[in-house]
């Protein structure tokens, strides 16, 4: 890759596509490409092949889709199975039909099975049944992986995948029902120290375990795989290690400085019991993360809470 090429990263408003952009633009690339939503519905395949005919981009990263946590996945299925089958679709085909040099797809850890053994090896795709919660948008990402390697095995694209495991960083979701576990839990926290509330919900049992990789690392292992990476092979991102939902509640409460109690909704769903990620093939190819988990959710949280206060500043 050039740092003049023209690159265009789809979703670049999102936690990821945001990342992604700041990764490139430290790199020295001058001709990003973008388009916010309300410029480009990408479920509109003619509006999509339009603007690739228009901005002719030379490298394409598919960071754009429906994303959101358990409760949002298990309440807006059709939505997340028909608005990221849409996305992925037109973007794919739109690469293809204009030549785009390379694209990168990002799908989620999510499209392993739900009892897979663990760690989570590229090669247990499809081995068994999906977690129910996520399933239409693992079913939509799963036709993604294989798009990219059908248009590789018949038109010789560069198209490659990355499997990103659970994310987090700025420009995250805080909405409450819609969002991730750790924003989730920051935000919860934050409002019960500012609040002074004697306890904070957590969801499910607190058993489930989850790998987190923040998003700047994923920003540099998709850099690393768009300059080396050209097998049609999906290739895991992870951090590595995990820990259970109620060890992060801890951690996210001693970062935020609440003492009060935690109390776990059972009529909440745990999801997947573990989905950690078998990182040795990216690691093999001298990737790894650099981002620890506390420091991470420190400066994530420094962030919001800056944020927070200068809202209030301006209500
Ligand atoms: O992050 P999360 O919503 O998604 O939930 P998944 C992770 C775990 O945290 C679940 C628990 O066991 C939740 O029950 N949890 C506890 C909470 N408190 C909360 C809370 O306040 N909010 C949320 N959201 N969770 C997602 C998939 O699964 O993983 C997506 O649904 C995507 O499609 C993403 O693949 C990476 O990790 O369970």
């Amino acid at each position: 890759m050039n740092k003049s090429d023209r690159i265009y990263i789809a979703g670049h408003r999102g936690m990821v596509g945001s990342a992604i952009v700041r990764k490139l633009e430290a790199e020295g690339y001058s001709h990003l490409i973008k388009a916010s939503s309300a410029e480009l519905d990408l479920r509109d395949q003619a509006a999509v092949q339009a603007f690739f005919k228009k901005q002719q981009p030379q490298y394409v990263v598919v960071a754009a889709a429906k994303v959101g946590g358990i409760m949002a996945n298990k309440t807006y299925r059709a939505e997340f199975l028909y608005d990221n089958l849409m996305i992925q679709s037109n973007l794919i085909h739109a690469a293809h039909l204009f030549g785009v040099e390379k694209l990168l797809f990002l799908g989620s850890s999510c499209i392993y099975p739900k009892l897979a053994p663990q760690p989570l090896k590229e090669e247990f795709l499809l081995s068994g049944f999906l977690e129910p919660t996520n399933e239409p948008y693992a079913i939509a990402k799963i036709a993604g992986i294989k798009m990219c390697e059908a248009y590789h095995h018949q038109y010789g694209s560069r198209f490659i995948s990355a499997m990103p495991t659970n994310l987090y960083g700025p420009n995250d979701n805080f909405d409450l029902e819609k969002s991730h576990v750790l924003p989730a839990l920051l935000r919860k926290f934050h409002e019960a120290k500012v609040n002074g509330t004697d306890q904070v919900v957590i969801w499910g049992t607190g058993s489930p375990l989850r790998e987190f990789l923040h998003v700047d690392d994923l920003a540099d292992a998709c850099y690393f795989l768009l300059k080396h990476y050209e097998d049609p092979q999906f290739v895991n991102v992870g951090y590595g290690e995990d820990l259970s939902i109620r060890a992060l509640a801890e951690m996210i409460g001693e970062v935020v400085g609440y003492e009060g109690q935690l109390v776990f909704d059972e009529s909440k769903p745990d999801g997947t019991p573990r989905k950690l990620m078998d990182v040795s093939k990216l690691k093999s190819m001298g990737w790894s993360p650099r981002i620890g988990l506390r420091e991470g959710i420190r400066s994530v949280y420094e962030g919001y809470f800056m944020q927070e206060v200068a809202q209030r500043l301006i209500r």
